[in-house]
């Protein structure tokens, strides 16, 4: 069985938690196929996708190997420990427990604290229900963006942890995660000053062709530049 017939990701070129799930599987050298949830159209809360993920939100990821849980894996964070799992080398999250608590904090900074903030559902809430025009989003994406980005760079810049990457020399979670919220800030056309550290690691992720052939504007139904 081959990796597209054994893994199915639901995901959006645009999104920057299938990106996670995207570049851990480069690598790990996987290639899963995916399903397309075009978020625009609002096809997360279809009823269909619903039964996959009653949060509305990708992405989700399908085992269909011998042996799997049918069950689909949901939030980019458990997806990214599961795949890590499954395929060992390269190790996502370093040998030590201090290490991999250090990783995982990193990542949920940007992950789960950052992130959500600014999704669709989201705007959809506050522009339908209280009153935010374009301008008041914008001013909240950068305000979320800001504050998970500069906490970051405190951290990064100050903890002796950090190397070429989050966490020594080699890409970790942390990483992906980092990269995901600078690939769609770009999208937004957003940029936070004051995070030298972020971007020089974010630089040393896209020397990576894992990290390259994620980015959302490589991925099919992207807009051609
Ligand atoms: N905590 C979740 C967040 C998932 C999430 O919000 N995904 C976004 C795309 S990046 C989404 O599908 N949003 C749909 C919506 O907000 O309507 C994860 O890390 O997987």
């Amino acid at each position: 069985m081959t990796s597209s017939d054994r893994f199915e990701l639901f995901s959006f070129w645009r999104t920057s938690a299938t990106y996670r799930v995207r570049v851990a599987f480069n690598l790990k050298g996987v290639a899963p196929k995916e399903h397309n949830v075009d978020l625009d159209a609002g096809e997360q809360r279809s009823e269909a996708f619903l039964k996959i993920n009653p949060m509305g939100a990708i992405p989700a990821l399908v085992d269909h190997g011998p042996g799997q849980s049918p069950t689909p894996l949901t939030q980019s964070l458990p997806i990214l420990e599961f795949i890590d799992e499954s395929f060992p080398t390269p190790a996502l999250l370093p040998a030590d427990a201090h290490g991999r608590a250090r990783v995982r904090s990193l990542a949920a900074m940007l992950a789960a604290d950052t992130h959500p903030l600014i999704t669709p559902r989201v705007k959809k809430y506050l522009t339908t229900t209280n009153g935010f025009d374009d301008a008041a989003w914008r001013a909240w994406q950068i305000h979320w963006f800001t504050t998970g980005l500069q906490a970051l760079e405190q951290r990064l810049s100050s903890e002796p942890g950090t190397g070429t990457f989050c966490h020594g020399d080699t890409p970790t979670m942390a990483d992906i995660c980092l990269a995901s919220i600078i690939v769609v800030m770009r999208i937004f056309k957003i940029e936070v000053p004051g995070i030298p550290t972020v971007m020089r690691v974010m630089a040393a992720c896209e020397q990576l062709d894992a990290f390259a052939a994620a980015d959302p504007s490589r991925q099919a139904g992207a807009p051609q530049a």
